[in-house]
């Protein structure tokens, strides 16, 4: 076992409180199938936690981990004050609880001091967790290793995003070839092209995520779809316009991915009404490629 991973498993064996497990608000596959991952490895190894998640996830994000053999509705739970918790597939808590160790492929230049924090850019939170069962010497199924390559297939828009290495996308395929997955479902759900006669408000609301940096409050949602139109971006973006007034934020980073032709556009709506596009003659990755920058923006707008 390596130093890093024994650290981990000695944070844990010494928390005074109940272990919880959780991931990011708004929970996708990866953040479903790492939270379930952990609770099979730290089981492994002798050690109870249980999960809880306290928002609902999307239809797709449950069906896909239900197919797994993931139970998500017994994810759901409360986080009280004086749990230890080990974060998943995000690094800031946002529900209280006392964090112990933080297991993230968001990377940051700010990074948080837990007492154990592994941040990474890898493809997805799930094959992180993979890693350390094996660094840590633990049975692994093949149902374990079908989850890791899940998460990569939807955490990746189907191995496509530049978050994804190289040796990643290699284990991807080959390990979706020798567990006998189906592949092309897995390219399916990863591209998960947007319904584009769905209304805008719904379009719009697409993966959720809050981002606090400093004083500023940043809202981020996207859609996939290699057919998007003005009339329908329009109406996009002025539904995001009052729903960042409604919260009261200071910026919505708005994302059109398109998988086919391997480009992102990103929208930032301002609280007065401006908007700013920068294209991505890729396809960008919002953790990776666009929320760092947008990171280190307001941070130095925080400090000035
Ligand atoms: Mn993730």
């Amino acid at each position: 076992m390596s130093d890093r991973t024994d650290r981990l498993l000695g944070v844990l064996r010494g928390a005074k409180t109940r272990i919880v497990i959780t991931g990011h608000d708004a929970p996708d596959v990866d953040s479903l199938l790492s939270c379930a991952l952990m609770q099979r490895f730290l089981s492994r190894v002798g050690i109870d936690a249980r999960i809880a998640l306290m928002t609902q996830a999307d239809a797709q994000s449950s069906r896909i981990a239900q197919r797994l053999g993931v139970d998500v509705q017994a994810m759901y739970g409360e986080i009280k004050p004086d749990n230890s918790l080990i974060l998943l597939d995000h690094h800031r808590a946002q529900h209280g609880g006392q964090v112990l160790a933080c297991i993230d492929h968001h990377p940051t230049d700010f990074c948080p001091d837990y007492p154990h924090t592994q941040i990474e850019s890898a493809g997805a939170c799930t094959y992180m967790v993979l890693q350390l069962m094996r660094d840590a010497g633990v049975a692994i199924t093949p149902q374990d290793e079908a989850l890791a390559v899940c998460a990569l297939y939807l955490d990746t828009v189907a191995l496509r995003s530049t978050k994804i290495s190289p040796q990643e996308i290699a284990w991807a395929k080959a390990a979706s070839a020798r567990l006998h997955l189906d592949e092309a479902w897995l390219e399916r759900e990863g591209l998960s092209l947007a319904d584009l006669t769905l209304p805008p408000e719904e379009l719009a609301m697409t993966g959720i995520k809050e981002y606090v940096y400093g004083k500023k409050r940043v809202y981020s949602t996207y859609t996939q779809t290699d057919a998007m139109t003005q009339s329908v971006l329009e109406r996009i973006i002025a539904h995001l316009k009052s729903a960042l007034a409604a919260r009261g934020g200071d910026l919505w980073v708005y994302l059109v991915h398109d998988p086919r032709a391997m480009r992102t556009t990103q929208y930032d709506i301002l609280p007065d009404g401006g908007v700013k596009e920068t294209r991505y003659d890729f396809l960008a990755s919002r953790a990776k490629d666009v929320m760092t920058r947008v990171e280190k923006r307001l941070m130095e707008e925080n400090r000035g």
